[in-house]
C-alpha cells in the first residue's frame, strides 16, 4: 500500500460528526442502502467497514516507514491463527468505541446488538493458534515490522453442537455473511507447483510441477495498541486458473465432471484439519503445508527485492519463526529458491537459510510430532526430497566428524526415520534448518533439551533456548473484562498497564484493603452475571453468581484430564448428598472441543453431560453444586468465561502440558488456580506465590518414573473408599448407562495417571474450598494473581523472542 500523495484523500476523522458521516455514507455506498431500510447485517458491515478505514491510513504509513527503514522484519509461520472478534479490538485500538456508541445510539440503534454480529475467524485448533493472534498483537504493539503468514481457510475449526449429551461437528462458514475485516488480493496471486518430475538442464536441477494451484493472498490489519503501527497477516486462498472450470464437460451435461479440477484446487484451503496433538497422515494436509509455504516465502523474497538486492544481506533483513514443523518445509523451499532458481551455491544458500529460520516447538508428545512417509513426500515434491536428502547428508557428515563411529547417533538425529517406513521427522528437519529453535515455558524447554531433541542438544547447544508463552493483555483484560480493566486503571492512575504489565504490580498493595476486595468482588459477581445469562440461554442450566466458579476451559485431551476433575465432582455429589456443609456452593464449568476421531475423549465428554444432567436435576445438592458444559468453546467464549471465573483448573499430568495459556489468561483475571508443576503453571506459582496457588500431584521426574514401574490403578481405587466409590457409581450408571470403557482406560493401563493424582487433587480442593470459604482471605489471593500477572503478558514474550531469537529493531511510525 502506497502513502497517500497525489491526489487528496477524504480525510478520516475520530469526531462523532465524521464518523457519522462516514458510516451513512459506507452504507449507501457499499450497501446501497440507507439507515430507514438497513438491515441489522448492513449497519453491522457498514460500521465494520468505517472502523477498518480509520485504520488503513496508519497502515499505509507503517509500509512507508518501513520501506524508508530498511529494517529486519520478523515472518512469523504458522498454519492456524485464532485473532478472535475483530469489531471491538478495532473500536479500542482506534479510540472509536464511545463515538460509534453514540452515534449509533443516535440513528436508535445500539452498539452491543450490532457488536453481536461479528463472527470471529477461528482459524486453528486451540493454544497454539491463539499464540500466533497474541504474538502479531504484541509484534505490532512494540512496533517491530512482522507480517504473519498463514492460510485462509473456507470452513475454520468446527463448530461444536452438543446433541444428547455428544459433541456434532458442524461446518464453520465463518465467512458466510461477509467478511469486513479482509482486504482480498487477486492482483497478488502466486502459482504453487506440485508433483511431477526434476530435469537436468546444463548442470542445474529444476523442479517441473505437473500440476499448479493459484494462492491468493487476502490481508488483515494488525494494529499495534497505543502505537501507529498496523501491521497485517497475510491469509492465502487456494484458487483455481479460470480456464479450470470443463465448458465442453458442463455443456455435455457432465456438470460434477465440469468442475473437478476447479474443486480439487480450491480444496487446498477448504478446511482447517481438526486434531491437535495426535499426528495424522493426509495427502491435502501436506499439500497445505507446501501451499502455505511456497506462496509466503515467494512473497518474503518479493518484500525483499523491493528494498535490497544483494542476497548477502538476506538473513540480516529476514528473520522466519516457524510456529511447530507444519510450515517447515519452508526450510529445502528457501534451499530450492536459492539454489535452484537464483543459482546461488548450496553452501552460500545453507548458510543463508540456517541464519533466516527459527523453530518453536509446541509439545513434546512424541505421537505429537509429525513425520511424512518418504513415498508420498517423493510424489508430492520431488525436487524437495532430493534438498532433504542433500541436508541430511551434510547433517549427518557433521554428526560423523564429531562423534565418530557412533552409528546409533546418526541413525537417531537422522532426518529420516527408517522403521517401521521410511518417514521424514520434520522436527528434525526445522532444527537442522535453524539457527535458534526454543521450547514454550521454562520446563517445557528443559525437557525438550533432555528428553526429545535430547541429541540435538548436545550437537548443537547454543541454539537452544526457553520463550515462555505470554498472552495479550488488551484482548484478555481491556476488552474481554472491561470492569476489572477500569478498575485497576481508576486504582493505578491510567492505561499504562496495558502495554507495560508489571505495573499490576501495584494492586499488590491493595490486596487487604477492604473497600478495594469489595470492589474486586462487585467486578466478578458482575461478569458472573453475564456468563449466567450466556449459560442461561445456551443451555437453560441457572448459575448462582454468588457460588465458587470452578472452571475447566481447554481442548480435550486426556493428558489434561477433564476426567479427573470429573471425578472430583462424582465425589463431591456424593459428598453433599450426605452433608449439604461438605462444599462451598460451587458451579463447575466445562467446555472445550474433541478432536472428532479422537473417540476415548468424546467419551469424557458424554460423560460430563450425563454427570451435569443428574447433578443439576438433583433436589439433593441444588444450589450447592451445578455442572455446565458449555458448547462450541473459542476465543469468543473465553472471553466471556474467564473474567467470570474464580477457581482456573489447570490439571495436566506433569510433563504433558508444554505451557498452557489458559491459565495466564485466568490468573490474570484474578482466578486461582489449582495446578501441577506442569508447563508454565510453575512459573505462574512462582510469581504469584505459593501461597495464593494450590498446587497438587506428582511432578514431572516421578510421573516418568511411576511411568516406568509397575503402576497399579486398581490398587489406588481399592484402597481409596471415595474413589472406589466414584468410579463405581459411573460403573452402576447412575450417570448413564455404558461407560464401562471410560473405566476400563482408568482401571487398566490409565495412561495419565489420573487415579495416582486423585486424593492429592482432591485436598489441594478442599484447601480451595477453606479458603474460599474466608471472602476476605480468597479475594486477597485473587488480587495477588492479578497483580503478579505482568511476567505473561505477550509484550514480554514478544521482547524475550526480539532479544533472544530475532534481533529486530523497532521502526517508529509518525503519526500523520
Ligand atoms: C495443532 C495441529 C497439530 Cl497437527 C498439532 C498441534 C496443534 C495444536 O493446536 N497444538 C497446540 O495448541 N499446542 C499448544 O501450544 C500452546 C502454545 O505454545 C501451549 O501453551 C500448549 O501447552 C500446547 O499444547
Amino acid at each position: 500500500m502506497e502513502q497517500p500523495n497525489g491526489p487528496a484523500l477524504r480525510a478520516i476523522g475520530t469526531t462523532a460528526a465524521e464518523f457519522e458521516r462516514d458510516l451513512v455514507s459506507n452504507l449507501y455506498f457499499e450497501r446501497g442502502t440507507t439507515m430507514e431500510s438497513a438491515s441489522a447485517q448492513d449497519v453491522y458491515q457498514s460500521l465494520a467497514v468505517t472502523v477498518r478505514d480509520r485504520l488503513v491510513d496508519r497502515r499505509a504509513r507503517t509500509a512507508t516507514a518501513h520501506q524508508a527503514a530498511n529494517p529486519r522484519c520478523v515472518y512469523y509461520l504458522s498454519a492456524e491463527y485464532m485473532l478472535g472478534r475483530q469489531l471491538r479490538q478495532n473500536l479500542q485500538y482506534t479510540g472509536t468505541e464511545e463515538v460509534a456508541r453514540d452515534v449509533l445510539k443516535g440513528l436508535g440503534v445500539s452498539l452491543d446488538e450490532i457488536a453481536d454480529f461479528d463472527v470471529e475467524p477461528s482459524l486453528g485448533n486451540g493454544g497454539l493458534g491463539r499464540l500466533a493472534a497474541c504474538l502479531l498483537d504484541a509484534l505490532a504493539t512494540a512496533d517491530i515490522p512482522a507480517v504473519g503468514y498463514g492460510i485462509r481457510y473456507d470452513l475454520g475449526l468446527f463448530r461444536q453442537a452438543i446433541v444428547d449429551g455428544a459433541q456434532v461437528e458442524r461446518p464453520d462458514d465463518w465467512a458466510f455473511d461477509g467478511s469486513p475485516w479482509e482486504f482480498p488480493q487477486q492482483d497478488d496471486r502466486q502459482a504453487v507447483g506440485f508433483y511431477g518430475r526434476v530435469e537436468v538442464e546444463a548442470g542445474r536441477r529444476r523442479w517441473i510441477p505437473e500440476e499448479t494451484v493459484l494462492g491468493e493472498p487476502s490481508h488483515m490489519l494488525v494494529p499495534g495498541y497505543g502505537t501507529q503501527t498496523v501491521n497485517i497477516v497475510r491469509l492465502w486462498r487456494a484458487r483455481a486458473d479460470s480456464d479450470a472450470f470443463n465448458l465442453a464437460d458442463f455443456a455435455a451435461g457432465r456438470s460434477a465432471e465440469a468442475v473437478q479440477e476447479v474443486l480439487r484446487s480450491e480444496n487446498i484451503s477448504k478446511v482447517l484439519y481438526p486434531a491437535d496433538s495426535t499426528e495424522f497422515g493426509r495427502e491435502l494436509r501436506l499439500k497445505q503445508q507446501y501451499f502455505l509455504v511456497s506462496c509466503s516465502l515467494w512473497d518474503i523474497v518479493r518484500r525483499f527485492h523491493l528494498r535490497n538486492s544483494d542476497w548477502t544481506v538476506f538473513a540480516d533483513k529476514t528473520v522466519i519463526q516457524l510456529n511447530d514443523t507444519h510450515p517447515a518445509l519452508a526450510v529445502p523451499e528457501l534451499m530450492r529458491l536459492l539454489v535452484d532458481e537464483y543459482e546461488l551455491d548450496w553452501d552460500t544458500a545453507w548458510s543463508i537459510t540456517r541464519r533466516t529460520f527459527a523453530y518453536t516447538c509446541h509439545t513434546l508428545l512424541p505421537e505429537a510430532l509429525e513425520t511424512w512417509p518418504v513415498a508420498l513426500f517423493e510424489r508430492l515434491l520431488p525436487r524437495h526430497l532430493e534438498i532433504v536428502y542433500a541436508i541430511n547428508q551434510t547433517h549427518l557428515d557433521e554428526v560423523e566428524s564429531r562423534f565418530p563411529g557412533d552409528g546409533d547417533l546418526r541413525r537417531r538425529l537422522s532426518l529420516i526415520q527408517e522403521e517401521p517406513e521410511r518417514r521424514i521427522r520434520m522436527a528434525h528437519l526445522a532444527v537442522v534448518g535453524s539457527h535458534a529453535v526454543n521450547g514454550v515455558a521454562e520446563l517445557h524447554s528443559r525437557l525438550l533439551a533432555e528428553t526429545t531433541l535430547a541429541d540435538f542438544a548436545r550437537l548443537w547447544p547454543e541454539r537452544f533456548r526457553n520463550v515462555t508463552n505470554g498472552v495479550s493483555p488488551r484482548r484478555f483484560l481491556r476488552l474481554a473484562n472491561p470492569r476489572l480493566a477500569a478498575l485497576i486503571s481508576e486504582r493505578l492512575g491510567g492505561e499504562g498497564w496495558l502495554t507495560d504489565l508489571d505495573q499490576l504490580r501495584g494492586l499488590a498493595a491493595l490486596a487487604g484493603d477492604s473497600e478495594f476486595q469489595r470492589r474486586w468482588r462487585v467486578v466478578k459477581r458482575d461478569n458472573k452475571l453475564d456468563l449466567a445469562a450466556y449459560v442461561r440461554a445456551a443451555t437453560g442450566v441457572v448459575l448462582d453468581p454468588d457460588a465458587l466458579c470452578d472452571v475447566h476451559v481447554k481442548r480435550f485431551h486426556e493428558y489434561k484430564r477433564q476426567l479427573l476433575k470429573l471425578l472430583h465432582v462424582i465425589t463431591l455429589h456424593d459428598r453433599l448428598r450426605a452433608d449439604p456443609g461438605a462444599d462451598v456452593p460451587r458451579t463447575v464449568v466445562f467446555a472445550g472441543k474433541a478432536a472428532p476421531s479422537y473417540h476415548a475423549v468424546k467419551r469424557i465428554i458424554q460423560l460430563i453431560n450425563g454427570v451435569a444432567k443428574v447433578v443439576n436435576a438433583d433436589p439433593a445438592v441444588a444450589g450447592r453444586l451445578t455442572v455446565v458444559f458449555l458448547p462450541d468453546y473459542n476465543v469468543t467464549r473465553a472471553e466471556l468465561i474467564v473474567p467470570a471465573a474464580d477457581l482456573s483448573e489447570q490439571i495436566s499430568l506433569a510433563g504433558k502440558e508444554a505451557s498452557g495459556t489458559g491459565n495466564m489468561k485466568l490468573a490474570l483475571n484474578g482466578a486461582v488456580t489449582v495446578g501441577t508443576l506442569d508447563g508454565a503453571n510453575i512459573e505462574l506459582r512462582d510469581r504469584v506465590g505459593a501461597d495464593n496457588f494450590f498446587l497438587f500431584g506428582v511432578d514431572a521426574a516421578c510421573a516418568a518414573e511411576v511411568r516406568r514401574g509397575d503402576y497399579r490403578p486398581g490398587e489406588i481405587a481399592g484402597s481409596d473408599p471415595e474413589l472406589a466409590a466414584a468410579l463405581a457409581a459411573i460403573a452402576d450408571g447412575r450417570y448413564g448407562a455404558g461407560f464401562g470403557d471410560v473405566l476400563d482406560t482408568l482401571l487398566g493401563r490409565d495412561e495419565y495417571l489420573t487415579l495416582a493424582d486423585y486424593r492429592a487433587y482432591l485436598d489441594a480442593q478442599d484447601a480451595a474450598a477453606a479458603a474460599w470459604r474466608d471472602p476476605a482471605r480468597w479475594t486477597a489471593m485473587s488480587i495477588r494473581n492479578t497483580a503478579h500477572c505482568g511476567f505473561f503478558s505477550a509484550d514480554r514474550t514478544v521482547a524475550d523472542y526480539r532479544d533472544r531469537i530475532w534481533h529486530a529493531d523497532p521502526v517508529p511510525v509518525p503519526p500523520r
